[in-house]
This record gives structure tokens, sequence and C-alpha cells, in this order.
């Protein structure tokens, strides 16, 4: 299993699985929620449309339009409201569930953006161990995960990614 940070535009990766941070309405909206519906085109939308929402923590999976990936995950994370409402645990529920849907599709890989420090204002410092870590995790206990790719808009975010990383052992 592989795990690589890096610096760019989700959008633009080829993966198999391109995990998205979206709202529980799963209607779209700014960040990367709006990147993904722009380059994927509006078939993602109009599956969106038939999901009935998304539980904070949990994902919903349709496929990628346009985009250079067979599935989007659209993961819903945690609005920070200081660190006391389960954010930990609701953020971690997200990569843990995002890897768990593309094990069940029989995917290999998976690319994330830094889900809720953006727009949900999650303190990217504390985001990123809980998005490395339990990344790994899940991905170890699947059956055929063998990559995870963290892609970071700015160059400080992916500062703090590597920095994460290498706290965790995780050589990228
Ligand atoms: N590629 C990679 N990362 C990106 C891209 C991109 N194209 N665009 C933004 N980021 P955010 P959230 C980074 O706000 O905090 C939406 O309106 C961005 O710099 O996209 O989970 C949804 O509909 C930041 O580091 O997601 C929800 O309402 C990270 O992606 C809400 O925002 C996440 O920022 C979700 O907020």
């Amino acid at each position: 299993m592989r795990i690589e940070i890096v610096q760019g535009d989700i959008t633009e990766q080829t993966i198999d699985v391109m995990v998205n941070a979206a709202n529980g309405m799963l209607m779209g909206g700014g960040g990367v929620d709006g990147a993904i519906h722009r380059a994927g085109g509006p078939s993602i939308m109009a599956e969106c449309r038939e999901l009935g929402g998304c539980a904070t923590g949990d994902a919903k999976v349709t496929t990628a339009g346009l985009l250079s990936a067979r599935h989007v995950v659209h993961a819903v994370g945690p609005v920070w409201r200081g660190g006391a409402r389960g954010e930990p645990e609701l953020l971690a529920s997200c990569y843990r569930r995002a890897v768990e849907i593309a094990d069940g599709l029989g995917c290999t890989s998976l690319a994330f953006p830094s889900i809720s420090t953006g727009i949900y204002g999650y303190p990217i410092e504390l985001a990123a161990p809980i998005a490395l870590a339990t990344g790994r995790e899940a991905a170890e206990n699947s059956s055929g995960i063998t990559l995870l790719r963290y892609v970071l808009f700015s160059a400080p975010d992916l500062a703090v990614y590597a920095d994460a990383a290498e706290r965790l052992g995780i050589s990228g």
C-alpha cells in the first residue's frame, strides 16, 4: 500500500475513486465540490439528486462523468465547532467510509482532498493526522486498496500534510 501526498487540483488526477468534500444535501457547492461538479459535468449532479442526501461522517458514490476516474465518492465532513462535538470521529469516519466503499466496488486507488479544512473550518494541523492515519488503517484492513493519494491545493497545506506524515512514519 502506497501513500502519496501531492500538490494540485484533484479534478486533474487519474485515479479509480475521486473523493469529494460534499455537504449533506449532496447538491453541490463551492470549493472542491464545485470544482468536481464543474469538471465532471452534469451527470454527477443528476445522480446525486437521486441519493437522498448523506449523513455527516458518511459517504455515497456516483459515477465520475467526464473525470478521469471510475467513481466519485461524496464524503460529508463535519463543520468545525471547536472540536468537542464529535468532529474528529466524524472526520475519521469520512476517510474510513470512502476507503470501504472504494474497496467494495473493486477499486484499488483513491484521491482525497483535505475534507472539512476549507469552508467547514476544520484546522488543517488537526485534520491532517486523522486523514492520513485513518486512511492508512482502512486501506490496510481492505481487500484490495493499494494507493491513497492526498491532493492538497496549496503549498502550505502540502507542508502540513508532509509534516503529519513524517510524524506518523509515512514516507511519501
Ligand atoms: N483540488 C484539491 N483541493 C481543493 C480544490 C481542488 N480543485 N478546491 C479546493 N480545494 P472545501 P470543506 C481544497 O471548502 O471544508 C462546499 O461548498 C481547499 O483548499 O472544498 O469540506 C461543499 O458543498 C481545502 O483545503 O471543503 C460543502 O458545503 C479543501 O479542498 C463545503 O464546501 C477542502 O475545502 C465543504 O467544506
